[in-house]
C-alpha cells in the first residue's frame, strides 16, 4: 500500500517525510513526494511545527490523543492585550506568580481593614457582574471565544485585569468547561450545541485584590441527569457555605459537600481544591472538596478564600489534555462546578460574589 503526498494538490507516490515532523513526533501522514513539492508547500506545511495543524487549525499536540469523551477542541485565537493603564498582576508579564511562590503555604493572609473589605467587595462585585454577562450570552451557536471576548472587555472597560490571563502561561482571559471537562477549558472556536452544559469561571484583579467564582450553565434544553449534576453541585457549595463561620476547620467543607453528593450517586473531584484568595490569586489555605482530606487549618474572622466543588456524574479521576490546561473526566462523563469567594466574618460567612437581583436566575 502506497502513500500519497500530502501536498492539497499533489497525488503522486511519497518518497520522503518532513525531517522536522519526524524529529518532533508529529504529523505521521507529512510525506511528499519530492524534495521540490515539500518546499512549495513548506510555508503552509510549518505550521505545524509551531503546533497548529494546518487542516483545522488545532494544536498538532492533539495528534493521535485519545480523547475520553465526545469533546474536541476548537482554535484558540490570538491572546488578548490589555491597555497599560490597568495595574497587572506579578504573572502578567513573565507567565510566574513569583509572589505565589514565595508565599510561606502555612500563613493564611486575614483582611480586617475597611479599606481592604471596600477593595475585595468592589472587586467580587466586578466578577459577579461579568459572570452575569457571560451567563446572558450562552445559548447554541455561541462560542466559549465570544464570551471570553465579551467577558475580557468588560473587565477592562472596569479599569480591572482578567487574573487567568496568562497566569502560568494561561492564553485566555476566562476558563470555559463544556461537558466532560472539569476545570480550566481554553475558550476556543466551538460553538455551544443545545443539549451541552458549560461552566464559565471568571476571576478578576483590582486595586491589589482577586476574586475568583463560577457557575454552570444548561444550553439549551439538557437531559435529566445533567440537570440533576447541576442542581446537586449548586446545592454541595451552598450546604457547604451554611458550615462556614471562626473555629470551623477547614476540613468539615469536604465532609459536608461529601453529605450531599454521596447520595446522589456522583463523585467529587480530589486533584483541584478551595483556595486562598486576595494578594494572590491562588494561596493558602487548602479546602478540600472530598470527605476526611487531611486539610489543615481553622476558619477564623477576615479570612477570604472559594469553595468550588467539581463533581462527576461518572468517576471521580481526571486527565489532562495535551494542551495542558484542560482537565477532563477519565471516563469521558459529565462534570459541573459551582464556586464563590466567602470571607469569614465575627459570627458567620459574607458571600463575598453573591448573586444580585439583576442576576439572570439559574436553573436549578
Ligand atoms: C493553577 C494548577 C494545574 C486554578 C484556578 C489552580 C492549573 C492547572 C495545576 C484557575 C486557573 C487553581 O481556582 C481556579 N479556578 O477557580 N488555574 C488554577 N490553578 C493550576
Ligand atoms: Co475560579
Ligand atoms: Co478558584
Amino acid at each position: 500500500m502506497d502513500i500519497n503526498c500530502c501536498a492539497p494538490t499533489c497525488q503522486k507516490p511519497a518518497k520522503m517525510r518532513c525531517p522536522i515532523c519526524i524529529k518532533n513526533g508529529i504529523m505521521p501522514n507529512s510525506h511528499y513526494c519530492s524534495q521540490e513539492c515539500f518546499a512549495s508547500f513548506f510555508s503552509v506545511h510549518k505550521l505545524v511545527h509551531n503546533g497548529i495543524s494546518p487542516s483545522n487549525g488545532v494544536s498538532s499536540k492533539f495528534n493521535n490523543f485519545k480523547f475520553t469523551g465526545p469533546l474536541r477542541p476548537g482554535v484558540v485565537s490570538p491572546m488578548a492585550k490589555v491597555p497599560d493603564h490597568i495595574k497587572k498582576p506579578d504573572y502578567a508579564v513573565s507567565g510566574i506568580p513569583v509572589s505565589e511562590r514565595n508565599w510561606d503555604e502555612s500563613v493564611i493572609p486575614k483582611f480586617e481593614s475597611e479599606d481592604d473589605l471596600k477593595k475585595l467587595r468592589a472587586v467580587a462585585l466586578i466578577g459577579r457582574k461579568a459572570l452575569d454577562l457571560g451567563h446572558s450570552l450562552v445559548k447554541p451557536g455561541v462560542t466559549t471565544d465570544a464570551i471570553n471576548n465579551a467577558i475580557h472587555d468588560f473587565i477592562i472597560s472596569q479599569d480591572a485585569y482578567p487574573s487567568p490571563l496568562n497566569y502560568r502561561g494561561f492564553m485566555k482571559s476566562i476558563c470555559s468547561s463544556v461537558n466532560e471537562v472539569i476545570c480550566h477549558g481554553i475558550p476556543d472556536s466551538r460553538p455551544l450545541e443545545e443539549g451541552d452544559i458549560v461552566n464559565i469561571d471568571v476571576s478578576v484583579f483590582k486595586d491589589g485584590f482577586h476574586t475568583d467564582l463560577n457557575e454552570t450553565f444548561p444550553v439549551g434544553k439538557i437531559d435529566a441527569e445533567s440537570q440533576r449534576l447541576i442542581s446537586a453541585t449548586y446545592k454541595s457549595l451552598e450546604e457547604a457555605i451554611k458550615i462556614c463561620k471562626p473555629g470551623v476547620m477547614y476540613r468539615r467543607v469536604g465532609d459536608r459537600i461529601g453529605e450531599v453528593i454521596t447520595p446522589e450517586g456522583f463523585s467529587i473531584v480530589r486533584t483541584y481544591c478551595g483556595h486562598g484568595v486576595g494578594q494572590l490569586f491562588h494561596g493558602p489555605p487548602n479546602v478540600s472538596h472530598y470527605p476526611r482530606s487531611k486539610d489543615v487549618g481553622i476558619m477564623q474572622k477576615g479570612h477570604v478564600f472559594t469553595i468550588e466543588p467539581m463533581i462527576n456524574a461518572g468517576v471521580f479521576s481526571d486527565l489532562t489534555w495535551p494542551d495542558e490546561w484542560t482537565s477532563v473526566t477519565k471516563d469521558g462523563k459529565r462534570s459541573a462546578q459551582f464556586e464563590h469567594t466567602l470571607l469569614i466574618t465575627d459570627d458567620g460567612v459574607e458571600v463575598l460574589t453573591k448573586r444580585l437581583e439583576s442576576s439572570p436566575p439559574l436553573s436549578l
